[in-house]
């Protein structure tokens, strides 16, 4: 059995803290069922996920990406959130500032009820047009035509997600190093901490003072910096802090 950590430390410091960000990745997600992007689940028809979520792959192949794109909203469109999302979700009413930014594209922190989300590489419900930059929101699953086709130009729509080689939203990262950045306590929850920008968020945080949690299965290159390292599930790790918050709603 693993040994269970002392959270008391942590959960006196959140008692006297207001503002607190949260980075989550593919772990928050996994106890919903849904494959991270470097387990040993991450593997679709031989390719790596990684391999399928860049640009080359897309004009090479835009019928083989968009199949493994509608294979993921269709696992999406079959699962629940979690406690993990859950607890974050309430976190919103108890700590006067409390923003959360995502790598994720599942949306679901939204689903689970959170609002200040920051979705750093775009999300799988939303197609963008190749051409125009239109971005439309569809929830079909399966999609009724692979590739789509903008239904104005009849150019083809991509996920609108980032992929590796292209740069994020200047406004969504620059909005993300501020959270990362004004903070007193991040959490960083359920990522490789491997790609970037995203993993160098925490760095901020720690360079502007901010005290950082780290929630994880395993360690990350995140770890060495981490205040607090909490190594477990975040379905059950947060739901552990939630219920000795001294902190009222
Ligand atoms: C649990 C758990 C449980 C399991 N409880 N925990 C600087 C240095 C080096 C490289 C670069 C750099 N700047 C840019 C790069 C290149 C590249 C990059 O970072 N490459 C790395 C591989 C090194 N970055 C980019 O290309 C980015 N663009 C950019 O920076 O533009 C400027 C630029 C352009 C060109 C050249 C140079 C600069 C864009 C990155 C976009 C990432 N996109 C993806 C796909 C999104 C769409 C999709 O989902 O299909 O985003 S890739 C994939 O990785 C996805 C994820 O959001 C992201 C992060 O993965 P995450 O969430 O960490 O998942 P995993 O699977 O890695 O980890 C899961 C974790 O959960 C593990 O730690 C488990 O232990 C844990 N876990 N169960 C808690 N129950």
């Amino acid at each position: 059995m693993s040994e269970q950590p002392d959270i008391a430390p942590l959960i006196e410091l959140l008692g006297k803290t207001n503002r607190v960000t949260v980075l989550t990745g593919a772990g928050i997600s996994a106890e919903s069922g849904i494959p991270t992007f470097r387990g040993e689940d991450g593997l679709w028809r031989n390719y790596r996920a990684e391999e399928l979520a860049t640009p080359s792959a897309f004009s090479q192949d835009p019928k083989l990406v968009w199949e493994f794109y509608d294979w993921r909203r269709g696992i999406i469109a079959s699962k629940e959130t979690n406690p993990g999302h859950i607890v974050l979700a309430g976190w919103e009413k108890i700590f006067p500032e409390f923003y959360l930014i995502t790598q994720n594209i599942d949306g679901f922190h939204f689903k689970a009820g959170s609002k200040n989300i920051v979705e750093l590489h775009g999300n799988i419900w939303k197609l963008r047009c190749t051409e125009e930059g239109t971005i439309t929101e569809n929830h079909d699953s399966p999609l009724k035509e692979i590739p789509p086709h903008c239904p104005s130009c009849g150019a083809l729509l991509r996920p609108h997600v980032v992929w590796f080689g292209e740069s994020l939203f200047p406004s969504i990262i620059q909005q993300a190093y501020t959270l990362s950045a004004q903070c007193e306590v991040m959490f960083v929850i359920g990522t490789s901490a491997f790609v970037q920008p995203a993993a160098s968020l925490p760095l901020r945080a720690v360079e502007m003072g901010a005290k950082v949690v780290e929630i994880n299965i395993a360690p990350t290159p995140l770890t060495p910096y981490a205040d607090f390292s909490l190594m477990g599930k975040s379905g059950e790790i947060l739901p552990k802090i939630d219920k000795n918050l001294k902190r009222e709603a």
